[in-house]
């Protein structure tokens, strides 16, 4: 069995992050070891939330785990919060990146061409840093336009979707995928290159008109698992892009209308069988 750590919070309430990881790897079959980087109440969409930075704890808990020889085939980190804790990230993809193992960072911090509230210039710019040690890049566009100094635009063609991933590229990420890339009306998905092969791939499928909280999460997490399971690039990331939007889907029928993350537990059994 493949062996992940995961390097992102714990937002108590919320799925999203470790809470979303966690299981979701945990199904695909591979054994996921966490690093919490900070335990908030509820993930930030709701009010009055509480937060405790773990980043004291990050160097002594990797200490012990050096003691101990522990390794990992891959490392994926996502929502860090800190420009300290994207410092430390660094020196641990250093002391355990291993022959045939692979780093994915998926540069949590924007959306719809605006940063989040927490985060300022000099996040984007360790970001970027951070990607650039990376195997797999994994930012939407507003991410990646604001970490390669480009222009963000709400509509685009092709030719926009490749400068972005020609100037990630430039950045040192071995494979960039853009996420949330709609190439026709309707439709939705991700554009990626692979720097090693020098291809592009895509794949789109239905746009499913709502937005969730957690869905990056649920994403990036199934493709770190289904690329531990063996999956090609494109098919690693067909079943995350369809388990997201099929999860989505599912969400939207629930009665209760849950408006804080998705209902992913329903929906597992269909990851399960997708990954076989
Ligand atoms: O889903 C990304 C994420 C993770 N963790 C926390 C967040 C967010 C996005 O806003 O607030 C705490």
């Amino acid at each position: 069995m493949k062996r992940v750590l995961t390097i992102q919070d714990i937002s108590c309430l919320g799925k999203c992050s470790l809470t979303i990881a966690l299981p979701v790897l945990s199904a695909m079959g591979v054994e996921t070891v966490i690093l919490p980087t900070a335990v908030l109440s509820t993930h930030t969409m709701f009010k009055n939330f509480t937060v405790k930075d773990l980043s004291d704890q990050i160097t002594p808990i990797v200490n012990h785990w050096k003691s101990e020889k522990v390794d990992f085939d891959a490392i994926y980190t996502g929502y860090l919060g800190t420009i300290e804790e994207i410092e430390l990230m660094k020196g641990i993809f250093k002391d355990f990146k291993k022959d045939g193992s692979f780093v994915f960072v998926d540069p949590v911090m924007a959306d719809n061409g605006k940063l989040y509230a927490a985060f300022n210039e000099e996040y984007v710019k360790k970001n970027s840093e951070l990607c650039a040690g990376a195997d797999v890049i994994v930012p939407n566009i507003t991410e990646a336009a604001f970490m390669t100094g480009t222009e963000y635009r709400e509509e685009y063609g092709e030719d926009y979707i490749k400068l972005l991933l020609s100037r990630l590229n430039d950045l040192g990420a071995k494979v960039s995928v853009l996420t949330g890339v709609s190439l026709e009306k309707g439709k939705t998905g991700v554009y990626g290159y692979d720097s090693t092969a020098k291809e592009y791939f895509t794949y789109q499928n239905d746009r499913v008109d709502a937005s969730y909280h957690g869905t990056g999460d649920l994403f990036s997490s199934t493709a770190v698992g289904a690329l531990l399971r063996g999956k090609s690039l494109y098919e690693a990331f067909k079943i995350a892009a369809d388990y997201t939007a099929l999860t989505i889907g599912e969400t939207l029928k629930n009665p209760k209308k849950p408006w804080y993350g998705v209902d992913f537990e329903t929906t597992i059994p269909s990851l399960v069988k997708a990954i076989q």
